[in-house]
């Protein structure tokens, strides 16, 4: 039997509601693959894992971790920037292995107002990162992996090839690629991260939008192709989990990718 992927849900379609609201909510979830956010007001806190720990006891989910990234760039110019950014996520990968998650997922950094000055100055800064945050995983035994993002938005790992790139000059092959299918879709470059990096590839974050911004709209209300998504996941037989990343017509989208994926 053709192996399947594991549909799953992220708790960012509730971001703006309180963390005791989200906890209410998981207990109604129709999946067991649950993606919670170390971020706003779902920042964790050792109170807060105690909670997870109990609803995934219960409800047998198992959890990865997003780590915090609002005003975090791990690529920053600047030091003191910089330090609080490795700071707070070293920090949520504390949590992340207290909650035994499963994975944990952190965007990549971004080119600040003075990167044209210094070339290149960001992607190694950002190399430099990433290597310190593998050793503070390491230490846990946590499972982590990098998140593709639109160079719309400044960021630096947005296409197959800045990924390769990472892997050649680190051979940190352990560190995994979360494909985030609306990011991709910014940059036309969806397909290109199935075929070049199936092996690569252990976690996908689905939603949808119309090619110009980073909607998240639900699957099937915007522009991506995703019987052809489809199409090429059934191809390198992938398994590992696909969440839902829409923050809208979430519990329709969770259909459609079941549908789609059966
Ligand atoms: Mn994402």
């Amino acid at each position: 039997m053709m192996p399947k992927p594991k549909i799953g849900l992220s708790m960012l379609y509730c971001l703006s509601e309180s963390f005791s609201e989200m906890i209410k909510r998981l207990a109604k979830v129709e999946t067991c693959y649950v993606e919670v956010l170390d971020e706003g007001l779902h920042a964790l806190n050792k109170k807060r894992i105690v909670a997870l720990k109990e609803a995934a006891a219960s409800h047998g989910f198992t959890f990865t971790v997003h780590a915090p990234f609002a005003d975090l760039n791990i690529a920053s110019p600047s030091k003191p920037i910089l330090a609080a950014s490795i700071k707070r996520l070293k920090e949520s990968m504390a949590y992340a292995n207290a909650l035994d998650a499963k994975l944990w997922i952190f965007h990549p950094g971004n080119k600040t107002g003075i990167s044209s000055f210094y070339p290149d100055k960001d992607w190694r800064q950002n190399t430099e990162s990433i290597v310190a945050l593998h050793a503070a995983a390491e230490e846990y035994g946590l499972n982590i992996a990098m998140e593709n993002l639109p160079e719309k938005y400044g960021f630096i790992m947005k296409q197959p090839e800045d990924f390769q790139r990472f892997y050649r000059e680190t051979g940190l092959n352990d560190i995994g690629i979360v494909l985030d299918v609306g990011h991709a879709n910014l940059e036309a470059q969806t397909e290109a991260f199935l075929r070049q990096m199936p092996d690569k590839i252990v976690h996908i974050h689905a939603s949808d939008n119309m090619g110009e911004n980073d909607q998240h709209l639900g699957i099937g209300h915007g522009k991506i192709d995703w019987q052809h998504f489809a199409k090429i996941l059934h191809e390198i037989a992938y398994d590992k989990t696909i969440v839902v990343e829409s923050t809208e017509r979430v519990k329709e989208s969770l259909q459609k990718l079941r549908q789609l994926l059966a």
